[in-house]
């Protein structure tokens, strides 16, 4: 059973297999770590080895796979089982279960691990354990493969899918280890000709929608994180004569698009550029400031992702379309916007980024920001970037192109390393960023076999900044105790620990110029940037004056 269960997951596209130790699940991650075409990973943790497999699909959009063992190895999965519901990625997970006669009877390191993850996943079927009287390889492949195409987004949206197997004694592959006599497996296991998955995957994705657009004389599209064709985007805004505002896990960045919205929407929206209809695709947070944006829209506020979601967060839209966003848009377009409309934003654009130069330029100390516009500069492939700060950061003043990665299905501060692992396994010259409480969080991440090429910028504030930037901060008795959490860690330590390289930046500069030799170098790294949470609070307001003077110059 564990052989065709682990064949047919790779013939489904299945490239890995995340193992974390145990005996109740010995004969798949034997069988998945002898099959050719399948790529294993041991990992200790097992919520660690689920973000590691998500950050993997994240990076390659083909499903990866984690593998426990009974009790609560499993439940240990649930956060990354989380994320992917939310972000809609491909995890198929695998746990290990004592057969029926043995569970609810007190054997040991069992639980009720049926629908462990509830709702959370796409689907969940419990494989009874193997005998040797029935040929069952038709139902274990086509379970398996079933189970794939659902987490590819068969029927439903992907994402998580869970599939519980039961095996008896013994566990390891002998015909009798002394306890128990069992002969061999008398059937034939083989799979569909020429290494086909059991059953066609036929994942049907909507075609355009229906759309009547009222204010095409000004209009917007807002590029989010989803399922869309970028370039098709690009010829859409341009058939219509509206800008595209990019935000940093479109992915869009780097091409003709307005980046520098967070700073234009200082003060809400300049007059000249309140738009008639904004069109927005996929997931477009963090900033509340393009939220206020889109809220200001006088006619249509559509929002439209591929697979459906409703990305409303404000119950605002006027239209949530589940729709191919580039046709449907295409469609709709009869007219095209005045010039002077692109131009009035692209003009916005650049004065803005420019005022945000200059306001970087004259820091003395380093601050999230400056050291986020110093990667811009790195030759990095994937850039992964933690929950809180960093993602803010990065979505205020990443400038150039390049596939971002980031864990904002739920925007949880965990999992991060082992994230950032999954997507170095795949991906060269991965650079991630990250808070001080997010390496910590998930500092077992590092308890993985290989040593990949992964360098994390760590922007060590000593606990939780982004608290700094909410009322809580002036509100909220104990406030650093309870909220910051200023650990005192020295990170150097941890690096040691890990066998991790280390170096300590204090400036832009030297964070490029240490990314950029470490990534060169290979390996795991850890370069971390002291950072006074204050000198960020500062920062934020001087980039916020700088910005208010540099839009009372254009609105003038
Ligand atoms: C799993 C989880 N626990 C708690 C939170 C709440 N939370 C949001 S931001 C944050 C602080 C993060 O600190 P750090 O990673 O150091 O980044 P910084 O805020 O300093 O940028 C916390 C605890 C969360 N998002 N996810």
């Amino acid at each position: 059973m564990a052989r065709a269960v682990v064949d047919e997951l790779s013939r489904g596209g299945v490239d890995l297999v995340v193992i974390s130790p145990g005996s109740r699940s010995a004969a798949l991650a034997i069988a998945a770590s002898e099959h050719p075409q399948l790529e294993t990973r041991v990992v200790l943790d097992e919520r660690s080895a689920a973000f590691h497999a998500l950050g993997r699909a994240k990076a390659t959009g083909f499903p990866a796979a984690v593998l426990s063992t009974s009790g609560t190895a499993p439940a240990n999965y649930f956060p990354a089982i989380v994320e992917a519901d939310m972000s809609l990625t491909p995890l198929v997970v695998l746990s290990a279960d004592r057969p029926v006669e043995l569970r609810g009877v007190g054997a040991n390191q069992t639980i009720d691990q049926i629908r462990l993850f509830g709702e959370k996943v796409r689907f969940f079927t419990d494989v009874e354990a193997p005998g040797s009287d029935a040929n069952l390889n038709e139902s274990w492949r086509s379970t398996v493969s079933e189970a794939v195409a659902r987490a590819l987004g068969q029927g439903d949206r992907p994402g998580p899918v869970h599939l519980n197997l039961a095996f008896g004694e013994p566990t390891v592959p002998v015909a009798d280890d002394g306890r128990t006599l069992v002969s061999e497996y008398p059937f034939a296991i083989d799979g569909r000709a020429a290494g086909a998955p059991w059953i066609d995957p036929a994942i049907r994705v909507p075609g355009p929608a229906d759309l009547h657009l009222v204010g095409s004389s000004r209009g917007l599209i807002i590029a989010g994180e989803g399922d869309y064709d970028r370039g098709g985007v690009m010829k859409a805004a341009e058939t219509l004569g509206w800008p595209v505002l990019a935000t940093a896990l479109s992915g869009m960045r780097g091409e003709s698009v307005v980046s520098a919205y967070h700073h234009v929407l200082v003060d809400g929206v300049p007059e000249h550029l309140i738009p008639e209809t904004v069109y927005v695709i996929g997931a477009v947070g963090p900033s509340q400031r393009l939220e206020d944006l889109i809220e200001s829209a006088v006619e249509q506020r559509i929002r439209v992702d591929v697979w459906g979601r409703r990305i409303d967060p404000r119950n605002n839209a006027t239209a949530v379309l589940h729709a191919e966003p580039v046709a449907t848009l295409m469609r709709a377009a009869t007219s095209k916007a005045a010039s002077g409309w692109v131009d009035a934003w692209m003009a916005a654009e650049m004065s803005i980024r420019q005022a945000v130069n200059q306001t970087l330029d004259k820091l003395a100390v380093p601050t999230g920001a400056s050291i986020v516009r110093s990667l811009n500069d790195v030759s990095w492939g994937t850039l992964v970037v933690a929950s809180s700060l960093p993602i803010r950061e990065v979505d205020a003043h990443l400038i150039r192109r390049g596939h971002v990665i980031a864990n904002r299905g739920a925007s949880g501060i965990d999992g991060f390393v082992s994230t950032a692992l999954g997507v170095a396994s795949t991906t060269p010259r991965t650079l991630a960023i990250s808070g001080d409480l997010s390496l910590l969080h998930d500092s077992n991440g590092f308890l993985s076999e290989f040593v990949d090429d992964l360098v994390m910028v760590v922007l060590d504030n000593n606990g939780g900044g982004l608290f700094d930037a909410l009322p809580l901060s002036a509100h909220a008795p104990s406030y650093e105790r309870l909220f910051v959490t200023p650990h005192g860690r020295d990170i150097e330590q941890l690096a040691r620990f890990h066998d991790l390289g280390f170096t300590t930046v204090r400036t832009p500069q030297e964070a490029y110029a240490a990314s950029t030799e470490r990534l060169d170098a290979g390996g795991r790294h850890l370069i971390r940037v002291p950072i006074e949470r204050e000198a960020d609070l500062e920062t934020w307001e001087s980039l916020d004056d700088a910005s208010r003077s540099a839009v009372s110059l254009f609105q003038a």
